[in-house]
């Protein structure tokens, strides 16, 4: 009987457990696509660091927050300017062919500027800084992130006076369905590599970088989140504030922790039009992550454990 009810669940677990993580597969940059390598496959050349595994990074002093899991130097560095705008296509399982299995959390974008060629550049010890942060939609009940679920890219936008030169762009998913434990967040880094061009002069202060890992801490607002499942939302943005360079609206839904320096502001370039965007779930107010919708709470629950051996 307890086999044949293990059987059962490992049954009805095991196709979601397959798929319930993901990475990047490609990034359009002003309409041209560049496509990454499947995690841990074959390597071609590429603009997108290869990660070793679907699988999240945890904890935030992980080594493998800085670009993702034993992320590896990419061969290409892409052609790219202020303003350019990129799509991130974040998917999901080992060969990207079902849609990003996640819905609950922020989506943030950093940048670097790499000391030589991003090729052979390595940020381990490099000082970031903030373009972008997506929270909560209006209502403060859905995220941005169930976005990314239904198919849509992360959009993200080069700051329009950058500097030029070599700059790594790290797009970022934190997963928060497991944020009611400390250590619970997931993290979903990947680092693109671009050369931006034009003749702009605008830089992060000192104050508005840190180092990756060094951004956040495990017990902070915004990753460990006892309230995830308490909305409507108040979420506050773990890490600096978007770089002031940045400038418009490259902040939203949520706060920054700290108040100087903020980028936010009206007259959005990374947000869709508040028209476009889907409105919050009429349900319960539950998010609609397919593992939570999929069982109840003690199966969901070992679901979740499952998949983390360590
Ligand atoms: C990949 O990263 C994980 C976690 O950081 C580490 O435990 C593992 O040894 C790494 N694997 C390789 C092949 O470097
Ligand atoms: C959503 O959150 C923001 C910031 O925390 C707040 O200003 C706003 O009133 C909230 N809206 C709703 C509908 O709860
Ligand atoms: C990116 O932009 C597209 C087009 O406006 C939009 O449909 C999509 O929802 C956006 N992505 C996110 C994560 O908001
Ligand atoms: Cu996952």
């Amino acid at each position: 009987m307890i086999h044949l009810l293990l059987a059962f669940t490992l049954t009805v677990l095991l196709p979601v457990l397959v798929s319930a993580h993901g990475y990047v597969g490609s990034v359009t940059i002003d309409g041209t696509s560049y496509p990454g390598n499947e995690p841990g496959g074959a390597t071609n050349p590429s603009i997108i660091r290869q990660v070793s595994t679907i699988d999240p990074v945890k904890g935030s002093s992980n080594p493998s927050l800085n670009c993702g899991m034993n992320a590896t130097l990419a061969a290409n560095v892409a052609n790219a300017n202020p303003g350019s705008q990129l799509l991130v296509h974040w998917v999901g399982g080992s060969t990207g062919d079902s849609d990003w299995p996640h819905n609950v959390g922020p989506i943030m974008h950093y940048m670097t500027k790499c000391d030589g060629s991003c090729s052979s550049y390595d940020s381990s010890n490099a000082e970031w800084f903030k373009i972008s942060e997506l929270g909560l939609q209006p209502g403060n009940t859905t995220w941005y992130q169930a976005d990314i679920m239904a198919g849509q890219p992360a959009n993200v936008t080069i700051p329009s006076n950058i500097a030029p030169g070599g700059y790594l762009l790290r797009s970022e998913l934190i997963s928060l369905q497991l944020a009611v434990s400390v250590g619970g967040a997931e993290f979903y880094p990947a680092c693109i590599q671009l050369n931006i061009g034009g003749s702009g002069t605008g830089a992060a202060t000192s104050s508005e970088e840190c180092t990756l890992p060094g951004c956040y801490t495990d017990s902070e607002a915004g990753i460990y989140d006892p309230e995830i499942y308490n909305p409507p939302l108040t979420y506050t943005f773990p890490g600096p504030p978007v770089a002031a360079f940045v400038g418009g609206d490259a902040s939203v839904g949520g706060t920054t922790p700290t108040g100087s320096g903020s980028g936010s502001g009206s007259g959005s370039s990374s947000a869709p039009a508040s028209g476009s965007a889907p409105s919050p779930t009429a349900s319960s107010g539950k998010f609609s992550d397919p593992l939570f919708t999929l069982a109840s709470l003690p199966i969901r629950r070992f679901c979740y454990i499952f998949p983390y051996r360590s």
